[in-house]
């Protein structure tokens, strides 16, 4: 019997080596896509594209009943922290609000079916590190606080429903795949053309891992016989100007004289330290992160090669 997956956010980062995981494991990929992305970012192993957007009860509605999905892997979002705090509205309707349509569609159309759902350590916000599953949300940012009613609504589904959905409480991962906004791609991408950058907060520290080791966490987590939560993060943590240092000699120039700073870049509340405890996916699922490590994620992104 061949298994379907159905992937919202299937043309982001995550979405891709999803796709790709899945696909290699004999998967039917359907890609859930809003009519205005850019289809090429659809990896070229997926079966089909179903067309429809987290805002529209409808399309969530025709693309589930249309695929009849074993697996789900809910990871589309507006995923940008600072645009959260321009554009709150937004941001709640399309993670919290999007997330409760398709939890109800899917109560309603294949209730057997698994749904994984994309958590984020931003939901954490500055309690102390090392953040795991038992520690309390606190989020600092209208994507933060988005995430966690969503996260929410996927517990109650869960408890109240008989619902299999898991929660995966993901710490930053990159890749060369990673969309231009975030700080990792943009000091990669000027480095790689050996120019200055314009920063924000150099001090935030944040536990990056490789968004293909966290794809395959996913997988794992829809793999068990009962659904659950679980953090993935490597247990490290490095501030942004470790990383930009790192990127830089990598390229060898000296961050000190290619870095600047302008306020525009700063949020208007920050999360200080993210670093995950991941005991919980390692003993339980088996879960690894051998494509992690700082030097491993710069020069992958530096060089593009995955
Ligand atoms: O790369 P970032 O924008 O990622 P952030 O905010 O940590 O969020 C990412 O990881 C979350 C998981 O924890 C996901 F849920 C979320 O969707 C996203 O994938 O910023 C990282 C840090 C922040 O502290 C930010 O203030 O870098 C700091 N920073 C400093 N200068 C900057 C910049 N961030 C960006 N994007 N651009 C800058 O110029």
């Amino acid at each position: 019997m061949v298994r379907r997956a159905l992937i919202t956010g299937a043309t982001g980062q995550d979405g891709w080596y999803l796709t790709e995981l899945l696909a290699g494991l004999r998967y039917e990929v359907y890609a859930f896509v809003r009519r205005t992305s850019n289809p090429s970012t659809v990896h070229p192993a997926t079966h089909a594209v179903v067309y429809g957007s987290m805002e529209s009860y409808e399309s969530l509605f025709d693309a589930v009943s249309e695929v009849k999905p074993d697996e789900i892997y809910h990871l589309a979002a507006q995923s940008f922290v600072h645009h959260s705090f321009l554009d709150p509205f937004s941001t709640f309707d399309i993670n919290a609000t999007g997330t409760l349509r398709l939890l109800q569609v899917v109560k309603r159309v294949c209730p057997g079916a698994k749904l994984y759902f994309a958590g984020t350590s931003e939901m954490f916000g500055n309690q102390p590190a090392p953040q795991s599953e038992t520690t309390p949300f606190a989020a600092r940012s209208p994507y933060g606080a988005s995430k966690i009613a969503a996260y929410e609504h996927c517990r109650v589904f869960r408890e109240a429903f008989g619902m299999f959905v898991c929660n995966g409480i993901l710490f930053n991962h990159e890749s060369p795949r990673r969309g231009r906004e975030f700080v990792t791609r943009k000091i990669i991408d000027a480095a790689r053309e050996r120019k200055s950058v314009v920063l924000g907060n150099l001090d935030a520290r944040r536990d990056w891992g490789h968004a293909k080791d966290y794809v395959h966490g996913m997988y794992l987590m829809m793999q068990k016989e009962e659904p659950d939560d679980y953090v993935l993060a490597t247990g490290t943590s490095y501030s942004v100007a470790d990383f930009a240092a790192a990127a830089y000699r990598a390229v060898g120039l000296d961050w000190r004289d290619m870095v600047n700073v302008h306020y525009s870049n700063m949020r208007p509340a920050e999360v200080n330290v993210l670093c995950g405890d991941a005991s919980k996916a390692r003993i339980e699922l088996g879960w690894s992160c051998p494509n992690s490590g700082l030097a491993n994620i710069i020069e992958d992104m530096l060089n593009g090669t995955s």
